[in-house]
């Protein structure tokens, strides 16, 4: 298993050097600042690479070894003419990538927005502050700040009622916040800053497609990029919809294992994989995590470890808890990915490398020294250490058991 940290470049305020000592190892990072659609020239990858890895003789090391997220263009989403000219660009980008030796690339097919929260300051009991989805505002959003067309006919009565209350109970510029969370807030996400005029149109180029017409575009951008990326020994990694689950209107179509399921029935390239993103598949109750890491094992590249807390009331609001303390069962997530390792070793001859699994701390509380700095929302220096030093302690005591139970095995053949 292979500890990463991610970088947003020469601009996040938590520095290669501070990552340096948080004992990561790999950097998982992107090129912020190219264009949607424009293919990453090889100099600007090295360029980056060079930012992340050259370092003095006595410095440990750092590898950028993901990348998180090369972005799709919309019109491939959409299946618009015109679109090849994006598939082409996304190939060029992989291509300089494994050329520098970047073999492992997350992405998402998430139309219009990326990962989303309504919260991006949540007080915990401790002091600390936590990203939060809560799912009365957002529904307050979407009916009377966007007042999206037909939105009413996709909720309750009971549920319009409450987020009517919502808006009402919010001043100006609560709602102000509440739509620049939604819309232009987090770092990372694939769509430019825009307005709440252009994020209307956007979501309307989507109101005639369903699941089944994204699902038909993500399998044709596929089956053009899949073949190169088996040929140059790339990993595709396709992170989850967060939440998992279709909103404003919009289809999503990597929510749960049968989203899975069907992706590999369609696609079973070995290219073809996944980030196992704990926090996100977990958002729902009716994924199970440990089975979904079971069960995708070998399709696994690339984890993000966190977990929420969902609300027991209205499960579709979460906020996002202490690494090891939340609704999922951490601690077997991790054993399930060991396991996983542990398969790929037996398969492969001693000379041969395996590939190891990167996982990374995603988001991290915002605390300590964290507070009152500018930090990338949910990417905060203190609260992502915290976590990564509670997942690696859990790595290593289960590194041991497996390994000591592997011993016992090879010296007692049944
Ligand atoms: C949030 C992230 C997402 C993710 C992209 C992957 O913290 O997990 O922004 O990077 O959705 O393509």
């Amino acid at each position: 298993m292979r500890e990463s940290w991610r970088w947003f470049g020469p601009n996040d305020p938590v520095t290669i050097a501070d990552i340096r000592q948080t004992g990561a190892t790999d950097i998982v990072s992107a090129l912020h600042n190219i264009p949607t659609g424009q293919a990453w020239p090889l100099a600007a990858i090295q360029e980056h690479q060079a930012l992340i890895e050259d370092c003095a003789a006595d410095l440990s090391p750092l590898t950028w070894s993901v990348v998180e997220s090369i972005p799709v263009h919309e019109d491939i989403k959409l299946g618009r003419p015109g679109h090849q000219q994006y598939i082409d660009s996304w190939i060029t980008s992989m291509e300089n990538l494994a050329e520098c030796g970047i073999k492992t690339i997350c992405y998402n097919f998430m139309p219009v927005i990326d990962w989303t929260r309504t919260d991006l300051n949540y007080k915990l009991p401790n002091g600390a502050y936590a990203l939060r989805f809560d799912q009365p505002k957002f529904a307050a959003f979407d009916l009377f700040i966007l007042q999206r067309e037909n939105a009413q006919a996709e909720y309750s009565a009971e549920e319009i009622t409450e987020a009517q209350a919502v808006f009402d109970a919010m001043d100006d510029a609560e709602r102000t916040q509440l739509t620049n969370n939604i819309i232009a807030g987090l770092p990372g996400k694939m769509t430019d800053a825009y307005g709440l005029d252009d994020f209307r149109q956007m979501l309307g180029n989507y109101i005639d497609m369903d699941s089944a017409g994204l699902r038909s575009n993500l399998f044709a951008f596929l089956s053009q990029v899949l073949p190169r990326a088996e040929a140059l020994g790339i990993k595709l990694a396709i992170h989850p919809d967060d939440p998992p689950r279709d909103m404003l209107g919009l289809p999503r179509i990597i929510c749960t294992a049968a989203d899975l399921d069907i992706l590999f029935a369609a696609l079973p390239s070995p290219s073809n994989g996944i980030t196992l993103c704990v926090g996100t598949y977990s958002s729902r109750p009716d994924n199970n995590l440990p089975e979904m890491a079971k069960q995708f094992g070998p399709r696994i590249h690339f984890s993000h470890l966190r977990g929420v807390s969902r609300d027991p009331q209205e499960q579709r609001s979460f906020y996002e808890a202490s690494h090891l303390d939340s609704d999922i069962d951490m601690i077997q997530v991790v054993q399930e990915l060991l396991l996983e390792e542990q398969r790929r070793r037996v398969d492969l001859s001693d000379e041969q490398g395996i590939d190891e699994i990167f996982i990374r701390p995603d988001h991290g509380h915002q605390m300590m020294d964290d507070i009152g700095k500018t930090v990338n929302p949910g990417y905060s220096g203190i609260g992502r250490m915290k976590g990564l030093a509670e997942v690696r302690g859990v790595i290593r005591a289960l590194s041991a058991q497996i390994s000591a139970s592997s011993q016992t095995n090879k010296g007692n053949p049944a």
